[in-house]
């Protein structure tokens, strides 16, 4: 069965782009079917508005609860997963995205201004699995951009949507830091050369330095990966 990927947004454009290169791929091969809707479609109102001012004061517009409840009603079973991008999430990493892989139905509510009115998390967290989920410390204009991350990095997880699964296991050897650098040809290019040992042909002596290199890049890059941070 494929993975189903339905998008709730007040701005359908955003995801043009996952027509393209793995994304594109994954949907023409049957492996993942990716639905777009727009919450406007789902008001009543002569204006088609989608926001109000918050109860309580404060800046900016709430998104109003009512044509987010219409709007997953219309998609919503029992075996769905309810995904809210928002920066006050639990933070999205590799294991979360392996999960969603193994998902048989994603919904995403993508929230624009302040949000979305707190309800619809609470109306649908007793009826079917609802995560909130932020993609790192910084504040984007709305969820959509965060929502095309969680895709984009669930998706190629999918058993039969990468070519090569030979990355994802290379992937995994460098967990819990991050990846070696790489080089390709030609080995001089403005006068840098590529680490003579990568051309030796020697695999264990490649294995070793790629390590240390992944090691120097934790350190320096990410410590807070290294064990006992
Ligand atoms: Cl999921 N949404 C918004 N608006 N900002 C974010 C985010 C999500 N994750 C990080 N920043």
């Amino acid at each position: 069965m494929p993975l189903r990927i339905d998008v709730i947004t007040i701005f359908p454009d955003y995801f043009a782009p996952l027509q393209l290169s793995l994304m594109g791929k994954a949907q023409q091969s049957g492996l993942v079917t990716i639905a777009i809707h727009d919450l406007r479609e789902f008001t009543s109102d002569r204006h088609r508005s989608v926001d109000d001012t918050p109860y309580g004061g404060g800046a900016g517009m709430v998104m109003t609860p009512e044509p987010w409840g219409q709007a997953i009603d219309a998609v919503v079973t029992d075996q769905s997963t309810l995904i809210v991008p928002t920066p006050a999430g639990k933070l999205f990493s590799q294991p979360v995205a392996a999960e969603l892989a193994h998902s048989t139905h994603l919904i995403f509510a993508c929230g624009r201004y302040e949000g979305i009115d707190q309800r619809v998390v609470e109306y649908y967290r007793p009826r079917i699995d609802v995560r909130e989920l932020s993609i790192g410390d910084y504040v984007l204009a709305g969820g959509d951009v965060a929502t095309l991350a969680m895709i984009e990095a669930s998706v190629r997880l999918v058993p039969g949507v990468l070519g090569n699964p030979e990355s994802l296991v290379e992937e995994s050897h460098q967990l819990p830091g991050v990846e070696y650098p790489s080089y390709t040809k030609p080995p001089t290019w403005r006068g840098l050369d590529v680490p003579e040992v990568l051309l030796s042909g020697h695999h264990d002596q490649i294995a070793r330095w790629r390590a240390e290199q992944s090691t120097i890049r934790t350190t320096h890059n990410r410590p807070d990966l290294l064990p006992g941070s």
